[in-house]
Formats: C-alpha cells, sequence, structure tokens
C-alpha cells in the first residue's frame, strides 16, 4: 500500500489509483487576475500566481499516470437564474456578478474572465463541473460523476483555500470520500485564512482529512506503479 507523508499521519492512496482523482478548484481568470470577481471583492489578486508552477507539475504526474482530473469553476447563467441575490447583492464593490467588466461580465459562464487560466486548461476528456456556489456538491453533478466513476479518494487544490476549497472538501468528507488538500496547490488572498485552513483540517486527528505537500503525493504516486497508463 502507498502511502502519503501526510498530517497529521500518513494518507493511503487506494490499490486502485484510478480511485484517486485530483481536483482542481476555480483557478480561472475570474480569482487569478485583475479585473475579475476577486479584484472586484478587493482583493489582491497576484498573490494567488505562486502555486500555478507546482499545481501544474502535480496535474502534469496525474495525466503522465492516466488518473482521473476534475476541474471545477465558479459561475453563473446569463440571465443570473442560478445567483441568489443574497450573493449577487453582498459587499459594497463597484462591480457585482452580472456586470460588464474588463474581461467580460463578472463570474458568467463562457465570458472571457471566467475561462480557467491557460496553464491549467482541461484537456478533452477530463471532467468540467460548473457550480453556482462555493461548493462543487451544491446543485452540480459531481456526486453522481465520482459514484459512477468509483472514485474514493480525493486530493483538494486551487483557490481560495478557505472559501470553494474548504468548503468542497467539507461536502466531500460528510458524503463519506477519503480527502486530502494539496498545502502548496492552495492558496487565499489571506496567507492566515490558508494556514489556519491547513491547521484546522488536519486537527482532531483529521477532522476534514489530511494535508501533504506536492512533493509527497507526486513520491507516492510513483512508488504505487498504477493501473492505468
Ligand atoms: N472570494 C473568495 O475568496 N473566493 C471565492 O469567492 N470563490 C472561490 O474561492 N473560488
Amino acid at each position: 500500500m502507498a502511502l502519503i507523508d501526510a498530517q497529521p499521519y500518513e494518507y493511503a492512496l487506494p490499490a486502485d489509483l484510478t480511485h484517486l482523482a485530483l481536483v482542481i478548484i476555480d483557478m480561472q481568470r475570474d480569482f487569478m487576475e485583475p479585473g475579475g470577481f476577486g479584484d472586484a471583492l478587493g482583493n489582491d489578486v497576484t498573490r494567488l500566481q505562486a502555486i500555478v508552477p507546482t499545481l501544474k507539475s502535480l496535474l502534469s504526474c496525474f495525466r503522465e499516470n492516466g488518473l482521473p482530473v476534475i476541474h471545477t469553476l465558479e459561475c453563473h447563467q446569463p440571465d443570473l437564474s442560478d445567483c441568489p441575490p443574497a450573493k449577487r447583492d453582498r459587499g459594497k464593490g463597484s462591480l457585482k456578478i452580472g456586470d460588464a467588466g474588463p474581461m467580460g461580465r463578472i463570474l458568467i459562464a463562457g465570458e472571457p474572465g471566467n475561462g480557467i487560466i491557460p496553464e491549467l486548461q482541461p484537456l478533452p476528456g477530463e471532467i468540467v463541473i460548473q457550480k453556482p456556489g462555493k461548493g462543487a456538491f451544491y446543485a452540480t453533478p459531481l456526486q453522481s460523476i465520482l459514484q459512477e466513476r468509483g472514485i474514493t479518494h480525493l486530493l483538494f487544490t486551487g483557490v481560495t483555500t478557505e472559501v470553494c476549497v474548504q468548503t468542497t472538501m467539507r461536502e466531500a468528507n460528510d458524503r463519506g470520500y477519503e480527502c486530502l488538500m494539496v498545502e502548496d496547490c492552495t492558496e487565499s488572498y489571506f496567507p492566515e485564512f490558508k494556514q489556519s485552513t491547513l491547521d484546522m483540517v488536519r486537527a482532531q486527528g483529521g477532522i476534514v482529512g489530511w494535508t501533504a505537500p506536492a512533493s509527497a503525493v507526486m513520491a507516492a504516486i510513483q512508488t504505487a506503479k498504477p493501473t492505468a497508463v
């Protein structure tokens, strides 16, 4: 059995690695670039860039081993029918969800600014989940897709750590998935929130799951002799 050197203790990979998926949360221009949703909320979006090279390496590892990859996008339909007024009206930013910004309408599906950043573009065959909420299980087919494919183990990456990544990981934990957050493949606009999230995930014996760096994940996958190539 291959083990990831994780906290609070080793994370056991499934014997058949195709039951393990990499979940990449919301690596979209809307959160990563000036002029998008994250910027409109008043955040310094530039600090999220630091994880891109490491996340790209982890994605390459999954692709080279033929393992499942799931990308998510936070977005709303152009008519905002899936955007609760409570979400659109929250905050005092100058641009709200659906307003026209420099990269198109803010947080609207299909707009240039809503797309995944070029470095992490999904390949054909990879799962892409559009989600209207912070959690990727809410109002999406994610649970049924995981069940159909027999996926039981999930590695969480992306942005932002304490909002969409943590919400999705908690949703997955309650649904019985074995969850691990990849420490250097997730980032927040607030470094102290990222640290607190990692701490709370692995506290109490792993109350929400495990955390580990990407290097430990990739080392374990290499020793596991993938069943799929
Ligand atoms: N604002 C913030 O930190 N995050 C979000 O609104 N969405 C995601 O985390 N993707």
